[in-house]
This record gives structure tokens, sequence and C-alpha cells, in this order.
């Protein structure tokens, strides 16, 4: 480093020192810290772990904006505390490339989608640099590059293989914006998540992910993981379990199979008075009797090329046409009308219920409506309940008994006539799309030998670069290409012709995690070795919007290959924080619309990145949606000067109630950052020079630990302000701080996660300082319901204790 020259002339030095001056430092240092490949992650290090990730970006023309600016900065903060605590830290970025959102911006503005991406690309990762995140950018993956797109194929085929792949005929959500169909996943209130169009339901074949094998374990393994609970409620109730019976009715005259029925309430049956079929049910055109034909047949083309999602409105009218024919309720013998009404959905359950209008709202309205039957299972002065206790007494058939006590009686009577069932919202994951921009998907169609998934070694089947118009018109771009169509049989080697139709991008990124441990390996994803160094990810953060998508594919995906031997856990993301929404100023959310927009570029080149990062932080938790507010960013950047001004008030003595003032703040911002509290460290920031300033100096000892603390915050000024204090580059390869009294730091407890022999099974929270015997250890798992659930009845042959890192409980 070269001496500075200082400038004679006070005034000027003056100007110099007060303000920072953001644009050549920050500029300067992050070209250094790129080109020393400063923050490279090493693979043969004996250093423990951590690997901290971002939700990777889709390269869109519009470049960063701030909300990813607020997730890159707080996952940034960790990863650079990691480091400084002496973790090996794998930190990468990479690019959703293939997929809607770039083939759509590519089509509006007439272009190559290939050209485009790679544009988009460079200035998202300009942008990155430019925001200081300390990435390791020999891991950088594009994951419309063939290297990658060939795993991805291969992921498929042994899917595929496994039976975890699979094609059929169904109705699908449509978009006809996109012109191509979408996952259940990717519908929002009825509309296209990308383009809000409504959704259409087609018929029309398609492939499919069997991700509703998985639903149980999708639920369950759910308790070992370090999630926002909303989150994990969200999964369930997408995946939607449901614990009931299906009860089966014989029809009155006629030799046609019994209905059955799916029901969470088997209890309630006294009180069904009618059977509802849905419109697209199979059974309906033989169940309706000669005089009921042309209504049903009117009413059942009416209704079926309507969505799932307006059927399913709760105010909507209930709509429905009586068949002519008859059931019989198997507890009281009673002739029960079978109606078809649309009410009912095809794909739920058996698609045929029981009426029970006294205690099932939509079947009350219907009852009213169609003047059919109501008869209560309680007494008339008693309200029948959501859960099940002894208090209610049915009426009827069982007269003076209470509920629960009947159930079983109920089931014997029944005989063979009811079972228990499961039932699931989940539906199987739609992977397959009529569009150009995706890996295309590596099957072949064979007259003779049916779907051939392409072999292994062939892979990766190129996206043809030559497409005339890869534009979406409802049948795959790829279909008009026949030098990509026409092949032949691997099996039998005759003529035949490829899939035609792309892998949606949800595919790229339910595996992308994974190939970071590994970027350039071109024998397999990943090498079992760098798996087992790596994964899985520590510390994941990006929006609650992927909730039931991607979160649960990828969840799905690591699941399945676990079960296909490639991998040794079965979930990918250990924790996981979800960023708010940044709002407009307005308090609205950033729109061009509303022209509210604030580009996080701007407010670089303004006031720069180190204020970016910290105002993004100070804004609020984390977690929380939060306005912009350029009054306090100016705040922010006065601070920033106010921490480059500190560099005049070094002295060289220190006193002891400045040495007590900075390890409170060491031992402040540490709990902060491990409890992904950054605004309160940013604040505690503040605080600190604020009492620095009241004294007029600082120590060195003591500046260069504040810098310490506030270099994974504020990575520019800190590295600038430690290299000029004569200390050597990089401050960012540092040890986080000790304080030296250690008197005021309150020890709060960790989580550490628990294993019971080798396989996560929860988390339990211990004070870092814990030094207990093997008993007390013992003693304070038992108290976690959670993981002595799952040791009750089993012996303890041990409980081994990695003290602030990992439990495990041999038994
Ligand atoms: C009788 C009954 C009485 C019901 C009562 C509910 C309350 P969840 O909990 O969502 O699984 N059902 C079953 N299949 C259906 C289908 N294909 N379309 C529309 N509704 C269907 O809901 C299960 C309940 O939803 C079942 O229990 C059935 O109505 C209805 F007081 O049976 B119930
Ligand atoms: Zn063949």
């Amino acid at each position: 480093m070269k001496e500075r020259e200082i400038d004679p002339h006070p005034r000027n030095r003056e100007s110099e020192l007060s303000r920072f001056p953001h644009k050549e430092i920050e500029l300067k240092w992050s070209e250094r810290w790129y080109q020393d490949k400063l923050y490279r992650a090493d693979d043969f290090s004996q250093k423990p772990k951590y690997y901290v990730l971002d939700m990777y970006p889709y390269p869109s023309g519009s470049g960063l904006h701030v909300g990813h600016v607020e997730g890159y900065t707080a996952s940034d903060i960790t990863a650079r505390f990691k480091r400084m605590n002496g973790f090996e830290v794998l930190h990468p970025m990479g690019w959703d490339a293939f997929g809607l959102p770039t083939e759509n911006y590519a089509i509006e503005t007439g272009r190559n989608p290939h050209d485009v991406t790679a544009e988009n690309i460079a200035v998202f990762k300009a942008q990155c640099l430019r925001t200081g995140l300390s990435i390791d950018w020999d891991r950088e993956i594009d994951t419309s590059k063939e290297d990658y797109y060939k795993w991805t194929q291969k992921l498929f085929v042994e899917l595929f293989k496994k039976g975890l792949a699979y094609k059929d005929e169904a109705p699908a959500n449509w978009c006809p914006d996109c012109v191509t169909v979408i996952a259940n996943e990717q519908v929002v209130g009825g509309c296209c998540e990308r383009c809000s169009a409504q959704v259409e339901t087609k018929r029309i074949e398609q492939w499919f992910f069997k991700i509703t094998d998985y639903a149980d374990r999708l639920i369950e393994d759910l308790d070992q993981l370090d999630w926002p609970e909303s989150t994990k409620i969200g999964q369930i109730n997408w995946i939607g379990r449901s614990e009931g019976r299906n009860i089966r009715f014989s029809i009155i005259d006629g030799d046609l199979d019994d209905l059955t029925v799916f029901t969470t309430r088997p209890e309630t049956l006294y009180g069904a008075s009618f059977v509802v079929v849905a419109p697209e049910h199979h059974l309906v055109e033989k169940l309706v009797s000669e005089d009921q034909r042309e209504s049903v047949n009117e009413y059942v083309s009416r209704i079926i090329p309507q969505t799932q999602i307006e059927r399913q409105k709760t105010n909507r009218e209930k709509t429905g046409v009586f068949t002519g024919k008859y059931v019989q309720n198997p507890l009281t013998n009673k002739m029960l009308p079978i109606w078809v009404a649309d009410y009912v959905l095809m794909d739920y359950g058996t698609g045929i219920i029981m009426g029970v209008p006294a205690h099932d709202e939509r079947d009350k309205n219907f009852a009213e409506k169609h003047d059919l039957e109501i008869i209560p299972v309680v007494k008339p002065d008693e309200e029948y309940p959501d859960d099940l206790g002894k208090s209610v007494f049915l009426t009827g058939k069982y007269e003076g008994q209470p509920v629960e006590d009947t159930m079983d009686q109920l089931f014997q009577e029944l005989g063979n006539r009811s079972e228990k069932a499961v039932q699931y919202k989940l539906r199987d994951w739609l992977i397959s799309r009529e569009r150009y921009w995706g890996a295309p998907i590596p099957i072949i169609h064979c007259n003779q030998c049916g779907d051939q998934p392409v072999p292994v070694d062939e892979l990766p089947i190129l996206l043809p670069k030559d497409i005339e118009d890869y534009r979406p018109t409802g049948t795959p771009p790829l279909a008009k290409s026949e030098h990509f169509i026409d092949t032949t049989c691997p099996h039998c080697n005759g003529a035949a012709k490829r899939e035609a139709k792309t892998l949606d991008t949800f595919v790229d990124s339910s595996w992308y995690f994974l190939r970071f441990a590994d970027p350039h390996n071109s024998k397999a994803f990943t090498s079992e070795e760098l798996l087992d160094k790596w994964l899985p990810v520590d510390f994941y953060v990006g929006g609650t919007e992927h909730t039931v998508g991607h979160l649960l594919y990828a969840r799905f995906i690591t699941k399945a290959l676990y079960d296909l031997g490639y991998l040794k856990f079965d979930e990918p993301f250990t924790s996981l924080r979800h960023p708010g929404i940044v709002l407009g100023p307005d308090q609205r959310k950033m729109s061009k619309r509303w022209g509210n927009v604030i580009n996080p570029e701007d407010v670089s080149n303004e006031f720069g990145s180190d204020t970016l990062r910290l105002y993004e932080m100070f804004m609020g938790p984390l977690d929380k949606s939060k306005p912009w507010n350029p009054r306090s960013v100016t705040g922010v950047r006065k601070f920033i000067d106010r921490v480059w001004r500190l560099q005049e008030k070094v002295s060289e003595s220190t006193i002891d109630t400045e040495q007590q003032l900075t390890d409170t703040l060491i031992a402040n911002i540490t709990t902060a950052v491990e409890a992904g509290k950054y605004n309160i460290a940013v604040s505690e920031f503040m605080k600190y020079v604020n009492k620095i300033e009241e004294s007029g100096n600082i120590s060195r000892d003591s500046l260069e630990k504040f810098l310490k603390c506030l270099a994974p915050f504020a990575p520019f000024i800190t590295e600038e302000m430690w290299v000029r204090l004569g200390k050597q580059y990089s401050i960012h390869l540092e040890q986080w701080p000790e304080p030296v009294l250690a008197t005021n730091i309150h020890e709060t407890p960790k989580v550490i996660p628990v294993q019971i022999n080798g396989k996560a099974r929860g988390i339990i929270e211990i004070s870092p300082d814990f030094t207990g015997t093997e008993e007390e250890l013992r003693q304070l798992i038992e108290s976690e319901d959670k993981i002595s659930s799952k040791i009750s009845g089993k012996s303890i042959q041990r409980i081994v204790y990695v003290p602030g890192k990992i439990i495990n409980i041999v038994t």
C-alpha cells in the first residue's frame, strides 16, 4: 500500500476527511477482492464448513432490485461473520436463467433468449460485485448452459427409471398468455403467477414428478428444520393431509357398483340424507335414469369447461341435478337420492360425498336450495363440535350416547362397508412446458417401445439454437424442428421422435444448491466427497413466495435423491429465513405503475454500497415488510461519514470505560448476528459511535475491534480504514474480536441440532457455556417434546455432545 499523500491545504484536507469518498474506494476494493478471489471457498480446508445460500435470481432485464439487496445483505453478513469466526464458508451465486421470465422478456424486446440471458447476467453480476457480496465467483452457475442442464436431464432420467416421472393426460392449468400449462403451485388466486392472466383448464398430455409419494415425509420431516413456523404451516396446509374413512353405499334397483364416499366425519352418517357425485365422474353416465338423462347431460356439459377455482368459490350458488337413482344409507337403510353437483370435485377423495346438511355448511346450502331432508345427528339444542368431545350426545340410532364412544360401534356395524382412508390436497408436480427456453425433456417416443429415456451417456440433449420462431403457440416450438425431433429409438433402433416439451425452471432450481459444491464436475452432478464436505445448506435466505413451490420441490428432490442413494441427507436447507417486502416510500408495493421504485444502483451511486447495505438492515427486522425512507438513507450515510472521521480521533492510550464499551459492542453484535437481528446490530454500532464522539477519542485497539465488527455490514469503508491504520489487507480474513474483560456478555442459549443415530431429528436450546454431565444432557433432551417422542421406548446407549455444534444420541 502506497503512502497517502497529504493535501497541504487544511480546508481541502478537512473536506476529504469529513466525507467518505465512496465512489473510488468501493470500486477499488470490489475489483481487488474479485481479482484476489478473496472469498473463494477452499474444498480442502480443515475448518468446519458453513454453507450460506441466497435463492438465486432469474436474470431479468431490470437488474437487482432493493428486495434482492435486502436478502443478499443479510446472508452476506452471516457469511462474513462465520468466516471471521473460523468457518470455511461456501457462499456462491448463480443464475436461474431458463424459464418464462427471461423468455418473455426476450419476446417483448424481440430478441433471442440466449443473447438476452448473457447480457442480463453480466448486469446482475456487476451489481452483486458493486454491492460488496462476498461470493465465491469461481462457482458461478447458469442453468441455461449445457454443463448444467445435462445434470437436470440426468435427474429427470433417474426419476423416470424409478417411476417418479410419468406422462399423463389430465385437465391442467393453462395460461392463455404464456401459452403453456403451469403447475398448481404457479396459480395464485386463479391467475398465472407470472403474467396474472386468468388461468383456464385444458386437457392435455403432460409430464409429472410424483411428489405425492413423499407427502407424509414432507410433513413429518419439517420437525427437524429451523424454519419459520408460518412456512412449515404453509407446506402442511398445501399438502393437506386428511384422515377419514371411505364408506360404501349400495345402489337401489339396478346392478350398478356401489358408490364410495370419502368423509372426515363418519360419525355423521346417521344424518346423511343424499349423495353427490362430481360432474366429471365416469359413473355419472351409468347412474342416470332415462327420464333424467337430458337434464343431467345439459348440466354436466355446462359445468365441465369451468375451472376448479371458479367451482371452489365458497359464495358460489350450489347448483346440481338429480340423477333419478337412489342409494341405501348402510346405517339407517334409508333411501338417499343421488345428485350430480359441481361443488364436489373429481380429484379429491373418491369424487363422491355423502351430504350431511345438518352439520356441513356446503351440504346445508345445497339441501335448502333443492329441498332435501336435514337430519341432525345431535340433539337440536346442541351444537355439533369441530372436535369430537364426550359432551355431545347423539340422536337417532345411538340415542343418548356420547359421540366418541360410538365410533367403534359404528365401524363394527358397518363391517366391510367402511375403511380407514387418507387423502391429500397435494397433486403431482407438473414439470413439462410447451415452451422453448428450458431443458429438453430427455425422452424418445417409439411406436414399438413406448417412451424410452435417453441413455445417460448421450446427455445432454442440446436445446437447438437455430429455431426460427421460438415464440409460444401452444404446441412446443421444438416440435417444428425436424432435425431435433427425428431420432432413433435407443431400444429397437427404429425411427422415433424426441419429446418436444421442455422442463420448467423449477426443475432447474430444485437441485442447484447441490451443484455449487462441485460446479465444474463433468463426470457427476457433484462428487461424493464435496457433497459430504458442503451439504446441506446451513443458512438459506429467500422470499415467502416460494413456500409451496421451490421450497417444497427442493425438499422432494433431495428426498428422492436420498432414496436413489446419491445423498446421505434428506433435507436440503437446515435453517431458513425470509426477508420481508421492501415497500416504496409511499408504503405501496414498488411498481413502475406507482412510480415508487427505488433502484439500488442509484443509491450506491449517490450514497455508496456500504450505506445501501447498512440502511437496508437498519430498516427493521429482516422478516418484516417495511417502507423505504429516503431521509433515513441520508441519516445512515451521515453515520458512515462519522465512522470515517473516527480516524481523526485515534489516541494511543486506552481507558477502562472505553474497553468495556467495546467489549459490550462485540458481545451485542455477536448475539445480534447469530439471532439474525441485523437491525439491532446497526443501532448498536450507532450507539457506540455516539459514545466515542462524546469522549472525544478512541484507542487504536478499540477502533480495530470496532472495524472488525462492522466489516460484515459495511465491507468497503472498514477495509479502507483497516489498511489506513497500517494493518494488513484484508480485514475480511481477520478473526472475529474477543472481548477483553468479558464481564457483561449475556449468555443467550444456542440452538443445537440433535441427531438420533446420525439422522437429524430436531433442535434444542443450550446455554453456550453448558458443562453438565451426560445425565443432565439427557434430562434436557427429554424435556424437549419433539425429540423425546422419538426416543421414547428406545434405550439410549450414549449421548455425544460436540459443544456448540451438535448432539448425537445413540440408541
Ligand atoms: C360428511 C361430512 C359431515 C363432512 C360434516 C364434513 C363435515 P377435508 O377436511 O378438506 O379433507 N368431501 C370429500 N370429498 C370431496 C370432494 N371430492 N369434493 C368436495 N367435498 C368433498 O374435507 C373432507 C370433507 O369434505 C368430507 O367429509 C366430505 O364432507 C367433503 F359435518 O363428509 B364430509
Ligand atoms: Zn423402439
